[in-house]
């Protein structure tokens, strides 16, 4: 690790101002289908009464979003120690709000470290827009945290920004596939094309591939056929306030719906909660 304080500090005086409102975290889980166990937990914010991430990400500002970015890790670290998570959690960063990937990982470290959370059980999930435009500050921030034992996911992959370029110039350890490509993945011949392949591809560059957004058995065992055994979506679970999806859970999820416990939300909160 690169100096320690000053360099956080330099951090600091980047972004001064401190997010406006204290944030909470729900984590949906992740499942292995090969392996029949959770394999991680994605920690998506919430607002101090669990309103929605829409809710809590409007309030980010230039001013405030490298703090609102450290309070995230902190927070996403710290509650699934206090509530005994069991597997590795997902967090979401923001590419533009790290300004030097050594300096900026501190808090991480710091947080991991005083809550006892091994770092290889940490992955941290990217997207990039049309804000990012210094690529090579994001293989700076990958092969940064690689050195320090952290998984990295490439997410939101196959919409928007998020295309096969960026697998030629990143080496992340997995690719999340967008729910744009898995929505409906079963009934859907040109999708499932481009699903096999891009798994595929991924598999020869070393990635794993993480299929989100799948709801029915249908989809499952269509991202199933197509090489995929990392499944995250409302079939398993939607995410929980501060708690976790547990291994005993798995079958149920392939109870016809009226039998399972727990409402489904809305439609429309699904891009969001999805993080
Ligand atoms: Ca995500």
């Amino acid at each position: 690790m690169a100096s320690g304080k000053s360099a956080c500090n330099l951090c600091h005086s980047r972004g001064k101002a401190r997010f406006p409102q204290a944030i909470r975290m729900a984590y949906q889980p992740i499942v292995d289908i090969a392996a029949g166990r959770v394999f991680a937990h994605e920690a998506l914010v919430r607002g101090e009464n669990g309103e929605g991430a829409g809710h809590v990400l409007a309030q980010i500002t230039d001013e405030n979003r490298y703090n609102f970015d450290q309070t995230c890790r902190v927070q996403a670290i710290e509650t699934a120690s206090r509530i005994g998570m069991p597997t590795a959690i997902s967090i979401n960063f923001m590419p533009n709000a790290v300004y030097e990937p050594a300096n900026c990982i501190c808090t991480t470290l710091r947080t991991a470290k005083k809550t006892g959370m091994p770092l290889d059980r940490i992955i941290f999930e990217f997207t990039e827009n049309e804000d990012v435009t210094d690529h090579t500050m994001l293989n700076e921030i990958i092969e940064e945290y690689a050195r320090h034992g952290l998984r990295t996911a490439i997410d939101d992959f196959g919409a928007g920004y998020s295309g096969l370029n960026k697998l030629a110039r990143l080496q992340p350890d997995y690719v999340k596939l967008d729910m744009d490509l898995t929505r409906g993945l079963d009934s859907d011949r040109r999708r499932q094309i481009i699903v096999r392949q891009t798994t595929r591809l991924c598999e020869e560059l070393g990635i794993a591939v993480i299929a989100e957004g799948i709801e029915t058995v249908g989809e499952m065992t269509a991202a199933r056929d197509a090489g995929i055994h990392l499944i995250q979506g409302y079939l398993f679970s939607k995410p929980r306030l501060e708690d976790f999806y547990r291994d005993s859970e798995i079958l149920k999820a392939f109870l016809p719906e009226d039998r399972r416990t727990g409402a489904e939300p809305e439609t429309g909160e699904r891009r969001q909660a999805a993080g």
